[in-house]
């Protein structure tokens, strides 16, 4: 990096906020144990996958005295997509290592998972940390999408780990990278290698949250950059008088970053993929009711508006969900001759012939375009990559038809856009500074005090850090049996937006006034320095929920 921001060059001086506890006792905190703990479902199957692991307590640091510790050497990997902060998990993590003994090593592993299996690495010495301290991006030793999840792998991270003298792997990521790092903990223990696993909860869409983990890191960022794009959008609408935009927000499955956002910019309307699920609402009757929207506010001259969408929508949707499950379960055991088919066609007319004539209707009822993004690859987890998927389009398609159908002239113009990308990168927000570095100082007193197969937690985290925990969580408390891919496999259970939460409660008792008129808010950009109540203020939901 040769020429840096004035931005980055300013923001490279903050000094992230740590729970009092860290700050009085570095990562020589002492770990309180906490009672027993049971997965979160399906007790019994967790127990018997993870024998050594299950069941251990929740830690909770308080204070303690500095102790004499042997050098150590640590792996760390970013999993997943990017979410604003992951740099500072690794700042928190290599300045808690030193503390605990200057000696110790960070080794950064390449491009996620894969660096891990085939050793590809970075040594993270203070130079290259202090670049990327604060900074957006995972670039720092890159992520992947590999599923770490077959014993050859694991017997190839315990070789490499050997090899290096290496005594613990953070991984930090998603619920699916959690559900591996907990399943390796359990590899490491049962082989008795002596390597320990920390995972650390990162996704920008904010389902990696439960009682313990308050909120996955990235999210505060990439919600209020989505925001500050929507506000402007809003702007522009409500100026010019002549379009819609109907807006596609990441988020994979839940549709907590479309709420957040929601409830930080009041749209014309807002769809919550959870609330359809739970309505059983179809596909048809969502765009029934947008077209009866756009009716009415033309009546009151108000040809314009701007709609929310999560990405994970299609997937709620009744019909569409029976027909994405049956083509996971299908390509899954169909993959090679599915993938032998020479044309889009020929993939679609393959599956049709495979699928449950209901299921087949609907994969014929929908435009070419969409079909054919529900076909295309999968993630190496198997999903369906619904971000692929342009239901902004399919929604501005499908009420173009009803409105063409109709006697009367409504005018409607449209503008689509999709928001992920934009976000995914953005120099953390103080609170992910905050969060995110604190998390890797959490995860370095936990391999500190010895601990495996646990999540870092940093909680009360609505409040001023002043008054933030920091702990630890097992991994395994937050398992359940869920069928993927044709089958039952433990994995960390996702958090989907909870209708009776005061969120959603807040946005739908607030939706009827703000599709009625123009109540938008312009958040603006996030602000680094400045008023706190500017700068280090947390998501609505996050406020809401604690
Ligand atoms: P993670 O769950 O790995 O954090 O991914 C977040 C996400 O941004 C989703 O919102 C989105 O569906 C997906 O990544 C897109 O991933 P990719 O860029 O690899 O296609």
């Amino acid at each position: 990096m040769t020429q840096i921001s004035p931005l980055q060059k300013a923001r490279a001086a903050y000094a992230p906020k740590l729970p009092p506890v860290l700050n009085e006792c570095g990562p020589f905190a002492k770990a309180q144990l906490g009672e027993p703990t049971q997965s979160v479902a399906d007790q019994e199957k967790i127990k018997a996958l993870f024998p050594d692991t299950y069941g251990m307590p929740a830690v909770k640091f308080v204070n303690g005295a500095q102790r004499d510790t042997q050098p150590i050497k640590v792996g760390v990997i970013l999993s997943g997509g990017q979410a604003p902060g992951g740099h500072n998990v690794i700042s928190g993590l290599f300045d808690g290592l030193k503390a605990l003994n200057p000696k110790n090593e960070l080794y950064g592993f390449l491009g996620g998972p894969s660096g891990l299996i085939d050793d590809k690495y970075i040594i993270l010495d203070e130079k290259k940390i202090d670049e990327y301290r604060n900074t957006g991006g995972f670039d720092i030793i890159c992520s992947g999408r590999t599923k770490l999840e077959t014993e050859d792998q694991f017997e190839k991270v315990a070789a490499n780990c050997k090899a290096h003298g290496i005594s613990a792997v953070v991984i930090i990521g998603g619920d699916d990278s959690n559900t591996n790092a907990c399943t390796l903990a359990q590899y490491m223990l049962s082989k008795k290698t002596g390597v320990q696993v920390i995972g650390c909860p990162k996704t920008i869409d904010g389902d990696l949250k439960n009682e313990w983990i308050e909120v996955s890191f990235g999210f505060d960022t990439a919600t209020k950059v989505y925001s500050e794009l929507i506000g402007n959008i809003m702007r522009d609408a409500n100026s010019a008088r002549k379009y819609w935009h109907f807006i596609k927000l990441m988020g994979r499955s839940a549709s907590h970053i479309a709420l957040e956002c929601a409830l930080q910019t009041h749209p014309t309307a807002c769809l919550i993929s959870e609330e359809v699920a739970a309505n059983k609402t179809s596909l048809a009757e969502i765009a029934d009711k947008l077209t009866a929207l756009v009716v009415a506010r033309a009546e009151k001259k108000m040809n314009f508006g701007v709609v929310l969408v999560p990405e994970g929508l299609i997937e709620f949707i009744p019909e569409m969900k029976s027909l994405i499950a049956a083509l996971n379960d299908l390509l899954a055991i169909n993959a090679k001759d599915f993938e032998a088919q020479a044309t889009p066609e020929a993939k679609a007319d393959f599956v049709m012939k495979l699928l449950k004539p209901e299921n087949a209707a609907t994969l014929a009822s929908l435009p070419a375009a969409i079909r054919n993004q529900l076909l295309g690859d999968r993630d190496p987890h198997g999903n369906v990559q619904v971000s692929r998927i342009e239901t902004e389009k399919l929604l501005i398609a499908m009420i173009e038809e009803r409105i063409a159908k109709m006697e009367k002239k409504v005018k409607f113009s449209t503008q689509a856009h999709f928001f992920g990308y934009e976000g995914r990168c953005a120099a953390p927000s103080n609170f992910d500074a905050d969060y995110c570095y604190s998390l890797g100082y959490t995860a370095s007193a936990l391999i500190g005090a010895g601990k495996t197969g646990y999540m870092s937690s940093v909680r009360n985290v609505s409040m001023p850090a002043t008054e933030w925990e920091a702990g630890g969580i097992p991994l395994t408390m937050m398992m359940n049996m869920e069928h993927r891919h044709g089958k039952d496999v433990p994995v960390i259970r996702k958090a989907l937006v909870e209708l009776d939460g005061k969120p959603f409660k807040t946005f739908a008792a607030n939706r009827d006034a703000w599709a009625e008129g123009v109540d938008f808010v312009y958040p603006g950009p996030i602000q680094y320095f400045g008023p706190a109540e500017v700068c280090d203020r947390v998501t609505a939901t996050l406020a809401l929920e604690h």
